[in-house]
C-alpha cells in the first residue's frame, strides 16, 4: 500500500480512500499501526479542520434521528458531514451506527454525508484512540462537520468530550421532576442540552425538563470557556426537524466566541497532550498482549501465589525479559 498515495487521495476527499484510510488506522497489527502513523503525519499538512461535535445520550432518546435530520438540514447547505461513533460494545454488536443504516437511511446516501459504525475493538481505550485518529483523517478528508455519537451509558461520553470541540447531550423529556439521573460529571461537561421529542404529547413535558435543566446548568461553577448563556439547554424535534437549525445557530455562536477568545485553540492543544499521553500509555500496555508476554505472566503470578517469589521479584524479571525483548 502506497501511503503518500492514500494521503493524496484522502486530501482530495475521495470516500473510498477514506474508508480505506479508517480501515488501515483500525487495524492492531504491528506494520499496520506503523503505516497509519505514516498516514496521519502526511494527512497533518493539511491544516484542515472542522468543527468536532460529540453527541450523547441514552438507548432510544433520538440519536439517529436527530444525526439524520441535522445532517440533512447541514448537507442542505452545502456543508459536508462526517458520522462516527464510540460504542464500547461494537466488538459483540458489529457497531450501533450500522444496524441503524434505515434510521439514516437518507443521510447514508446524501453524497455530502460519510457514515462510519464504531471500530469494533475489544475495549473503550481501543476504540477511543481509533475514533480520534479517523476524526484526523475526515477532516484532512474536507469535511467541515464531524458529529461522534456516543451511546450516553458510563465512560464513553468522557472519551468522546476529548476528542470534542463541542459536546451536545440529547435527554428525552422526562415524566415527573426528576432530572432523569444525569450524572453531575456528564452535565458539566455539556456545552448544550438538547430536550428531544418536543413535539405532540411530549411538549408540555419538555417544556418542563428543558426548564430544569437550564436551572441545573445555572447552578453548575462557570467555565473560563463559557460566553455568558452558556451551556445552554434548549428543545428540539428531532423528529419534526424543529429548532434544529437553533440549535446549529447555538453551536455557531459559541465557536465563534472560543476561537474569538483563544479558548478553541487551547483546548484542542490540551486534548491533543492527552491523546499524546494516552497513545504511549495504551501502547506499552499492548506489549503485554502477546502470547509469550501473556504465559510468563501466568508462570509467574503462579510462582507469586504459590509464595515461591515476592511479586517484587517477578514483576521485575517480567519487564527486565521485556526491555530485552
Ligand atoms: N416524538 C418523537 N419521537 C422521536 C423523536 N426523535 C426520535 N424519536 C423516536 O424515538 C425512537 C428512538 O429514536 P432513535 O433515533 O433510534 O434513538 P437512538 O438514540 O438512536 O437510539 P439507540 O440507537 O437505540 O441508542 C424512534 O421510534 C424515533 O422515531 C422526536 O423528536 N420526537
Ligand atoms: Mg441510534
Amino acid at each position: 500500500m502506497d501511503i503518500a498515495e492514500l494521503a493524496d487521495q484522502i486530501a482530495t476527499g475521495q470516500r473510498r480512500a477514506l474508508a480505506r484510510g479508517i480501515t488501515l488506522i483500525e487495524s492492531g497489527r504491528k506494520d499496520h499501526r506503523a503505516k497509519a502513523a505514516q498516514l496521519l503525519d502526511a494527512l497533518n499538512k493539511t491544516g484542515r479542520e472542522a468543527v468536532r461535535i460529540g453527541l450523547s445520550g441514552t438507548p432510544g432518546v433520538g440519536k439517529s434521528t436527530f444525526i439524520e435530520n441535522f445532517g440533512m438540514m447541514l448537507t442542505g447547505q452545502g456543508q459536508r458531514v462526517a458520522v462516527l461513533a464510540v460504542d464500547p460494545s461494537s466488538a459483540r454488536s458489529g457497531g450501533s451506527i450500522l444496524g441503524d443504516k434505515t434510521r439514516m437511511d437518507r443521510l447514508s446516501r446524501d453524497p455530502g454525508a460519510f457514515i462510519r459504525p464504531s471500530p469494533s475493538q475489544t475495549h473503550l481505550g481501543g476504540v477511543a484512540r481509533r475514533t480520534r485518529e479517523a476524526v484526523r483523517l475526515c477532516e484532512a478528508a474536507g469535511f467541515d462537520v464531524v458529529l461522534i455519537e456516543t451511546v450516553g451509558v458510563g465512560q464513553s461520553e468522557t472519551v468522546v468530550a476529548e476528542m470534542s470541540d463541542l459536546f451536545v447531550l440529547l435527554l428525552a423529556p422526562a415524566g415527573g421532576d426528576e432530572l432523569q439521573g444525569v450524572k453531575r460529571g456528564i452535565m458539566e461537561m455539556a456545552d448544550l442540552i438538547l430536550v428531544n421529542k418536543a413535539d405532540g404529547d411530549l411538549k408540555a413535558a419538555a417544556t418542563r425538563t428543558c426548564a430544569d435543566y437550564s436551572g441545573a446548568l445555572r447552578l453548575l461553577r462557570k467555565r473560563p470557556q463559557d460566553p455568558g448563556g452558556f451551556p445552554k439547554a434548549m428543545m428540539v424535534s428531532a423528529l419534526d426537524q424543529s429548532g434544529l437549525s437553533e440549535a446549529w445557530g447555538e453551536m455557531q455562536q459559541l465557536t465563534a466566541w472560543r476561537k474569538e477568545h483563544g479558548h478553541w485553540g487551547g483546548r484542542r492543544a490540551d486534548q491533543a497532550r492527552y491523546w499524546f499521553e494516552e497513545e504511549v500509555r495504551q501502547t506499552l500496555l499492548s506489549v503485554l498482549e502477546t502470547e509469550a508476554v501473556r504465559a510468563q505472566l501466568q508462570r509467574l503470578g503462579q510462582a507469586v501465589a504459590a509464595g515461591e517469589l515476592p511479586a517484587t521479584v517477578a514483576a521485575r524479571t517480567l519487564l527486565d525479559d521485556l526491555k530485552r525483548g
